[in-house]
Order: structure tokens, then C-alpha cells, then sequence
């Protein structure tokens, strides 16, 4: 599993692909939406993370971006992400947010279709919560850090598509779905208060031709975000007080 889109030149050249360029934006190339959907994308590393010395690679591959040709729209790749070419989320194509979307609610029951079987039993709020945020405007999937108090003080990684579940297209109400990296508890713990900290964007939520698919960008996903929640720009979040307090 490559987990950086640069170690992946020669199949993203193939594919007509600029790696300089998250693949979710190929996307939005492809399917444009309106401005104010993609205004989270290329938000420059902050500061403080620099500081911190946590971004240099992501710094330097920036300065190499600014120096490739950018392959825009003029003729957009007539691939869709449906198709069984599309390439996985990566670590680089994570948008990191300018300020952390966090969400308190209490675990809803989900729809009886087992994304247990998928290995990533998920816990879900209302999508409503998010009505009001405009960085959570996008349906897709994202990152950040969880916790349950029931369970005690521990926070943990997690991996959230929000959405309707598109590939089912039968989801009528927006449905936040968390799956939370721990094996201490059940996910699936209905009437219970669970809290959330999300600080990235990952990719659009998609949909698949076969269950093979969502099932395969599911578990890449978790592998990604798993990675990423590593880099040390994501620690200061695993004590933030909306977890804690
Ligand atoms: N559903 C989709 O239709 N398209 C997606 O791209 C998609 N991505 C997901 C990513 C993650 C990390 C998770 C946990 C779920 C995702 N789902 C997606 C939702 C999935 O369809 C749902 O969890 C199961 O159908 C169980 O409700
Ligand atoms: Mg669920």
C-alpha cells in the first residue's frame, strides 16, 4: 500500500494525473461544483507546524508544486471516479482544516446494512449537527480524533464518511458515520454521547460500482488516516478541550 501519491509517478503519468494536484481536485476538475465547495483546498501548512518542524516534507514537495505546469481543465480527464482505476486517498491529499469541526452528539442506530461486515463498524450522529459548519460542507470522507466518555478518558484515532452513503442511494437524511480506531469498545454504542475532533479532509464521498470497491476505499482510507494522525501537526488535537472538557 503506498500511502504518498509521489511514490507513484508512473501510474499517475499513465493515468493523466498530476500528482502535484490532490486526486479529490482531478475530481472537482472533472465534476465542477460551486466556488464555495472547493475553497478549502491548498490552505497552506500553518505556521505553527512548521515551528514545530512536523511539515517539512509537506513544505518542500509544496515548493516543488509551485514549480509544475498545472494540467487545469482544459481538457478534463474524461475518467469518473467510478470507474475500477481510481486511485486510493493519500496522506498528501489530506486538506488539513484551518480550525477544528467538532461534534458532540449522542450514537444513532445506522441502517441495518452491517458496515460491520465491512470491518469498520461505524457509530453515527446526525448529519444535522454540521448545518451550520461551513468546513464540513462537502460530503466526503474525513480525519480526526474521538472519544466516548462512557468509555473513560482515552481518545482515539477515527475516520468519518459524511454523506448519504451514495453508492446505496438510499439515505435521505445527511448521516455523520464514524469508525473509531480502537478495539477496547464497540463501536456501535447507541443512546451513548460520543464526541469528535475533525481537523481534514480526505476525499469526496463517492460512488462505487461494487461493493468491492467502497469496500477496498473504506479500508485505504483508515490505513491513511491511521498514518497521518501520526504526523506530530495532528497532536496538539488529541487534547483539545471539546474532547476533554
Ligand atoms: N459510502 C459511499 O457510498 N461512498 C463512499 O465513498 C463512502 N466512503 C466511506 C468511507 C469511510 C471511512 C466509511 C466509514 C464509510 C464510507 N461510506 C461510503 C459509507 C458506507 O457506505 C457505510 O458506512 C455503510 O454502507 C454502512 O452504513
Ligand atoms: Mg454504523
Amino acid at each position: 500500500m503506498k500511502l504518498f501519491a509521489d511514490e507513484d509517478d508512473e501510474w499517475a503519468h499513465s493515468h493523466r494525473i498530476d500528482p502535484a494536484i490532490p486526486m479529490h481536485r482531478h475530481f472537482e476538475m472533472s465534476h465542477p461544483v460551486p466556488a464555495i465547495r472547493s475553497s478549502l483546498a491548498f490552505q497552506p501548512a500553518s505556521p505553527l507546524s512548521i515551528v514545530h518542524g512536523a511539515c517539512r516534507r509537506a513544505v518542500s514537495r509544496r515548493a516543488l508544486v509551485l514549480k509544475r505546469p498545472r494540467r487545469l481543465s482544459s481538457v478534463p480527464p474524461k475518467r469518473t471516479m467510478t470507474n475500477s482505476h481510481f486511485k486510493f486517498s493519500s496522506v498528501d491529499a489530506i486538506e488539513w482544516l484551518q480550525k477544528p469541526i467538532t461534534v458532540r452528539g449522542i450514537v444513532q442506530h445506522g441502517f441495518g446494512r452491517g458496515s460491520r461486515d465491512l470491518g469498520t463498524p461505524t457509530a453515527n450522529l446526525p448529519g444535522s449537527l454540521l448545518d451550520d459548519v461551513h468546513d464540513a460542507e462537502r460530503d466526503g470522507v474525513y480525519l480526526g480524533f474521538g472519544r466516548v466518555p462512557k468509555y473513560g478518558r482515552r481518545v482515539v484515532k477515527m475516520v468519518a464518511n459524511i454523506g448519504r452513503n451514495i453508492t446505496y442511494g438510499d439515505v435521505i437524511d445527511r448521516v455523520l458515520e464514524a469508525y473509531l480506531m480502537a478495539d477496547i469498545f464497540d463501536p456501535e454504542f447507541y443512546g451513548e454521547e460520543m464526541r469528535l475532533c475533525i481537523i481534514g479532509f480526505m476525499r469526496p464521498e463517492l460512488k462505487f460500482n461494487s461493493l468491492q470497491q467502497l469496500i477496498e476505499h473504506i479500508q485505504n482510507d483508515v490505513k491513511v488516516a491511521d498514518a497521518a494522525l501520526d504526523l506530530p501537526r495532528t497532536e496538539v488535537y488529541r487534547t483539545h478541550t471539546s474532547l476533554i472538557d
